[in-house]
């Protein structure tokens, strides 16, 4: 029998990241409940606890990438850069930590192995791997959307004599290139951040790629003392923005079309936004997304760039060779990634050409029988995005009902928020809000608000329960997949928005593509009417 740790509380959040870090404060200090954060690390961060990998970086701005539901929090906080890298964000949210007194309330070292609804007496009991049980009315879960690593099952790797490593489980310690030959499996986001990084301490590095990606440079820069002083004395100017856009950014999408404009000008603007950098980019002309010609006037550009800068033929070849609309995937941006490939240290072996067979004690070998040594692979071959993190707590519902079989076929559930058969679960960015294709940090507050104000609403009407029905689970599941086929987003086989990356996963477009306004208003409007769709009951 595992010990009961602790009965009695009101609530339990999974994760002490953004998102649990922020709901412990509402649930505890607004609503003056008795919640628990359960986290599976040894310190706060979730994300940025454990992506320590060299250039880990975030590619929102740093003034966009933080609080803003306390003005006090967020002048008490100076960005130094204008892309926070891992480091500094990790400090900010042990700041946040302290400031808010959070510490007392979260158990570190705790990760949850399993989650079970008790109808009878409406708790949740939770399991952590210890063994140590915690029962709770709520259940919250704030685990993030790309938590769970995915470690690709390439035949041989116990057989590797050296060190191997996936960037979203970066030993504490650090990893030491110098002298050394490494491979990196992987050129999303993260391999684009971390491959510049590794090839100027490495004796050589080789970049194993299967698809080629577009990458738009950062132009990241310490933040100017000007800058500094305009965001602190900005913040509700920051907020407003952050949350007045579809990708809450605290920039604006252009309203033009690509052929509002002359080709000249175009290539004006294009240059313009590739000189300022960042995922701006995007932002150039409303139809980017929307449209195909649209679309490839702007990988156009990119590609353009990858082979002016890329000097050797042959690999500038290989880079631009990219098979999907620009941003139909997550966009990288860059600090000098297609200028690394001119070093004559770095490598680039096309996996999709001939891919990787296996890894020997002494590296990797791929189909064409070529061997490369290595004493180290880095694998930068990111999660299993979005269900993969709510999945692997095997969480189970009402009548035995696993959330692993209610989502068989893919997630299921109204507005990412809840799932018909799990009463009081409620998962913060959960599939089908629009969590990664926004700031999470906008969608993050907006979730933990919703989340914050429906408990309280519960409690000032004696409801005892709250759970999505299946009918508004169905319309909602609809809505996402019309907001995704509006847009170019579906069209690219191998996304990780689509589950597409894990054999066996269920290819279902994930998060909610129609805009983080659109889907405030929803949710909003939903709330007031009562919490529609939703069966409440004492
Ligand atoms: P991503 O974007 O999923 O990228 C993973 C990369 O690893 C991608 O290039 C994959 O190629 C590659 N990959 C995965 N498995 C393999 C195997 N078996 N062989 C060769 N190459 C492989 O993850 P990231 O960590 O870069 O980024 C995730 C998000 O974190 C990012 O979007 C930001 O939101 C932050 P593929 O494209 O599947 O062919």
């Amino acid at each position: 029998m595992p010990k009961v740790e602790s009965k009695g509380l009101d609530a339990i959040v999974v994760g002490a990241g953004f998102s649990g870090l922020y709901q412990l404060h509402c649930l505890r200090d607004r609503l003056g409940l008795s919640a628990l954060v359960l986290e599976a690390g040894a310190g706060v961060g979730g994300t940025w606890y454990w992506n320590r990998y060299p250039g880990a970086r975030c590619d929102s701005e740093s003034h966009g990438y933080c609080y803003s539901f306390s003005k006090e929090l967020f002048e008490g906080w100076e960005w130094s850069e204008r892309y926070p890298a891992q480091a500094e964000i990790l400090r900010y949210l042990n700041y946040v930590a302290d400031r808010l007194d959070l510490r007392r309330d979260i158990r570190l070292d705790a990760r949850v192995s399993s989650a079970r609804y008790d109808e009878p007496a409406n708790l949740w009991h939770v399991t952590t791997e210890d063994g140590a049980t915690f029962s709770a009315r709520y259940l919250i879960t704030a685990v993030g959307c790309l938590s769970t690593a995915n470690i690709p099952e390439i035949p041989g790797l116990a057989s590797f004599a050296g060190q191997w490593v996936h960037t979203g489980q970066w030993p504490h310690e650090g990893v030491d290139f110098s002298g050394k030959c490494v491979g990196v499996i992987g050129t999303g986001s993260t391999g684009i951040q971390a491959i510049p990084v590794i090839a100027q301490t490495a004796e050589h590095l080789t970049v194993f790629q299967r698809t080629a990606n577009y990458s738009v440079p950062a132009q990241n820069a310490p933040l100017t003392p000007d800058f500094q002083r305009y965001v602190r004395e900005n913040h509700t100017a920051i907020r407003d923005a952050t949350r007045s856009t579809g990708n809450g950014q605290p920039f604006a999408i252009e309203d033009r079309s690509v052929f509002d404009v002359t080709p000249e000008q175009r290539q004006e603007l294009y240059e313009a936004a590739w000189q300022k950098g960042g995922l701006q980019f995007r932002a150039t002309f409303r139809d980017l997304l929307m449209d195909r010609a649209a679309n490839e006037t702007a990988s156009d550009f990119i590609k353009a760039k990858i082979r002016q800068i890329v000097k050797d033929p042959a690999t500038a070849d290989n880079l631009a060779d990219i098979d999907h609309p620009y941003a139909a995937k997550r966009p990288p941006i860059d600090t000098d990634y297609f200028e690394t490939f001119n070093r004559p240290n770095v490598s680039l072996v096309d996996v999709r050409a001939t891919p990787i067979e296996a890894i020997t004690p002494s590296g990797l070998r791929t189909r064409d029988g070529r061997e490369y040594p290595l004493d180290i692979i880095v694998f930068a071959t990111g999660f299993d995005a979005m269900t993969g993190p709510l999945l692997r707590m095997n969480i189970v519902g009402r009548d035995g009902l696993t959330l692993a079989g209610a989502w068989r076929g893919g997630p299921r559930n109204y507005l990412g928020l809840q799932v018909a058969g799990f009463p009081n679960l409620f998962t913060i960015t959960g599939p089908g809000s629009p969590s990664v294709l926004t700031n999470m940090q906008v969608a993050i507050e907006q979730h933990v608000e919703w989340i914050t104000d429906c408990i309280a609403h519960m409690r000032a009407h004696d409801i005892a329960r709250i759970e999505a029905r299946p009918e508004s689970m169905d319309r909602w599941v609809q809505s996402v997949n019309e907001a995704a086929h509006a847009t170019l987003l579906p069209h690219t086989p191998h996304s990780w928005y689509l589950g597409a990356n894990i054999p066996g996963k269920p290819r279902v477009f994930m998060p909610y593509a129609g805009g983080m306004v659109r889907y405030r208003d929803i949710c909003g409007e939903i709330a007031r009417k009562g919490y529609e769709g939703f069966a409440l009951s004492r």
